[in-house]
């Protein structure tokens, strides 16, 4: 069964993580969202895929969800001496990943086969693609000024409100090689539990990508990424609540109703299942939080049945 999962953040590395160990080595392709990376240091960054590199390599630090288990910060305590930003966070052994991005990226290579690359070094079966090679880059419009994601996530602990969200550089993006072939190919198609503002739509607004999902709703499932009125990580329901969005499962479940035609909600959200009827979405309830692996387990059952 081929497999293709449209992931962001840390719910799409954790949704990754589940699709990857129901599935046989080879079937599953995650498209990873771009709109996060950074440069930092100098440093060409790409926080999303690498979470999900390091989610299906058994190296994702367990308590951030982001960065390496037990990695240490040599290089940032003298970077942060002689005077560099201390704001974000670099262990050593994500620095030696950022390190060989950059230099490849700086000599002429795609994002998209240097990820290849470090999969195929790392042992890793499912295929990993970034939605597209060209520079897209996520900007956040709060009251007083437009901050670069990293910038408003990260530095400003998301405090700001969201006003809008911008992607630069979106409407000259292709898709990577392989993208829209994975989605053509997909027996199922999954919207993992990501933000769909900042970690779904910066994928799906590259050309072709939304329009190829669209025509396969039949077979897209999308996960809810709230749960019980809460987002698992992240700011979502502040954001969903400052768009002008219902802050809860149901208000995600309409933002992806024209792409979806199946919705999971957690046993909390059950009560919820009926809202689903009128939105032409089939409702399936099953445990959302891939705290373990029996609940990845049955999470994958019912997104592949
Ligand atoms: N998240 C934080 O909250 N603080 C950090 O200092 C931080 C550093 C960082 C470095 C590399 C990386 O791949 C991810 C990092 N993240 C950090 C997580 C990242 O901001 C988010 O997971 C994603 O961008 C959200 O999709």
């Amino acid at each position: 069964m081929q497999v293709a999962l449209i992931a962001g953040g840390v719910g799409g590395a954790r949704m990754a993580l589940t699709l990857h160990e129901a599935l046989a080595p080879g079937e599953l392709t995650v498209i990873g969202n771009v709109g996060d990376d950074c440069e930092h240091w100098g440093l060409s960054i790409s926080p999303d895929l690498d979470t999900v590199l390091y989610t299906l390599t058994g190296r994702i630090d367990p308590v951030n969800g982001w960065g390496v288990a037990g990695d240490t910060r040599n290089l940032m305590d003298t970077a942060i001496e002689l005077g560099e930003d201390d704001w974000f966070i670099l262990g050593d052994k994500d620095v030696a990943l950022h390190v060989t991005r950059t230099r490849r990226l700086q000599a002429g290579e795609a994002l998209s086969s240097i990820t290849a690359d470090v999969a195929r070094r790392w042992d890793c079966a499912t295929q990993l693609l970034p939605a597209t090679d060209d520079r897209l880059r996520t900007w956040i419009a709060t009251d007083d000024a437009e901050l670069p994601f990293q910038e408003w996530l990260v530095r400003r602990r998301a405090a700001d409100a969201v006003a809008g969200v911008r992607f630069e550089g979106i409407e000259a993006a292709s898709p990577a090689p392989g993208v829209l072939e994975a989605i053509a190919a997909a027996d199922r198609i999954v919207l993992a539990p990501s933000n769909p503002f900042v970690s779904l739509d910066p994928i799906l607004g590259v050309a072709g990508i939304r329009d190829a999902v669209i025509a396969r709703r039949d077979d897209v499932i999308a996960v809810s990424p709230v749960i019980g009125g809460k987002a698992v990580k992240g700011p979502l329901v502040e954001m969903l609540d400052s768009m002008g969005h219902r802050p809860d499962a149901i208000g995600v479940a309409r933002y992806l109703q024209p792409l979806a035609g199946a919705y999971v909600l957690d046993p909390e959200d059950a009560a919820l299942a009926p809202d689903l009827d009128a939105l032409a979405m089939r409702a399936v309830v099953v445990p959302t939080l891939m705290k373990d692996a029996a609940v990845r387990t049955g999470l994958a059952a019912a997104v592949l049945a």
